[in-house]
């Protein structure tokens, strides 16, 4: 990535939020808890709820206490330098204002709002970074991507059509209404082309040149590469890389899931992560209503105090 790469080296330290109709859900279907990784419920490795349930969660789910300026304010006191969010989980459904598929926030919920466009001029104004997360290869809501074998027939599905029709439509959105882009986090590539790989990083720079694109755009043609999931490396793995962690063990809000990081814990991780050249980009899982949970937040100030008396930023 060279030069385009630089701000990465020098920003370290990023928030990471996941945040979709499964917030609402924080670990429970129907009364009945699925332990694991909040965003993964709808899975049949948890609850395995079907397409027509599952999109009937849009209809209550009204985050009335999001508050962009607060996130924004949570971040930037932490000590980070930008945010990459959820635009579309492997659920599928788009937490922004998209024209290319209904089943978004703006359409589909009482919210009635684009938070992600709210978060955007948030993040401008306060002068860090923003970035998009979203799940090129599964789309557990449509037939013709990959995932939801539940209740779809994985053997008819056609890929490029959703490809064609969805994914590319989606992220020219994401890259062309929300102002300059950091990053865009793309994951689990699964069995993609190189060519539909390329196709994505042709997108993206051609009208966001400067963004960086990580390594879960599958085929090696991303700009940085993105370790496994919550893997802090022993030493550092060479050229720009990034580890991805989270403030309790799942990504997105779990109820039952309390196991938060202590500010001092972070504050290690961070320094363990940049002293083996790498940036530490910190997930919190904010709740349905929007509110973010006082285990994570409290936890990162504390750790955002002690990086401000010790290196100063
Ligand atoms: C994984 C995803 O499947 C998880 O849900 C989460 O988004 C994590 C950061 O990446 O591979």
């Amino acid at each position: 990535a060279g030069e385009r790469g630089a701000w990465f080296k020098e920003a370290k330290y990023a928030m990471f939020i996941h945040w979709g109709l499964y917030s609402g859900l924080a670990g429970d279907w129907k009364g009945k808890t699925h332990f694991g990784i909040g965003e993964w419920i709808m899975n049949k490795h948890l609850a395995g709820i079907s397409v027509d349930e599952y999109r009937a969660l849009a209809k209550d789910f009204n985050p009335v206490k999001f508050d962009a300026k607060a996130w924004v304010t949570l971040a930037k006191q932490s000590g980070m330098k930008y945010i990459v969010i959820t635009a579309k989980h492997h659920d599928g459904f788009a937490m922004y204002d998209s024209a290319a598929s209904d089943y978004n926030i703006k359409d589909a919920s009482p919210f009635g709002r684009d938070p992600l466009k709210e978060l955007a001029d948030e993040c401008r104004k306060q002068g860090i970074g923003f970035g998009f997360y979203y799940s090129q290869y599964q789309d557990w809501n449509e037939k013709d991507a990959f995932g939801n074998g539940w209740d779809f027939n994985p053997k008819e599905a056609n890929f490029s059509k959703y490809f064609k029709e969805k994914c590319e439509p989606q992220v020219k959105e994401l890259v062309t209404q929300y102002g300059d882009l950091a990053v865009l986090w793309f994951d689990t590539p699964g069995k993609m082309t190189k060519e539909d790989s390329m196709a994505l990083v042709n997108l993206v720079k051609k009208h966001q040149p400067r963004c960086l694109i990580n390594s879960r755009i599958g085929n090696g043609v991303g700009d940085y590469s993105s370790l496994g999931d919550m893997e802090i490396p022993p030493e550092n793995v060479g050229g720009l890389w990034e580890c991805v962690d989270t403030t309790n063990n799942s990504w997105s809000y779990a109820w039952y899931d309390e196991n938060w990081k202590s500010g001092e814990q972070i504050a290690q991780n961070v320094i363990s992560v940049v002293a083996r050249g790498g940036t530490y980009m910190l997930n919190v899982g904010p709740r349905g209503d929007g509110s973010i949970p006082k285990g994570a937040s409290e936890e990162l100030l504390v750790a955002g105090q002690w990086i401000k008396n010790h290196a100063g930023t």
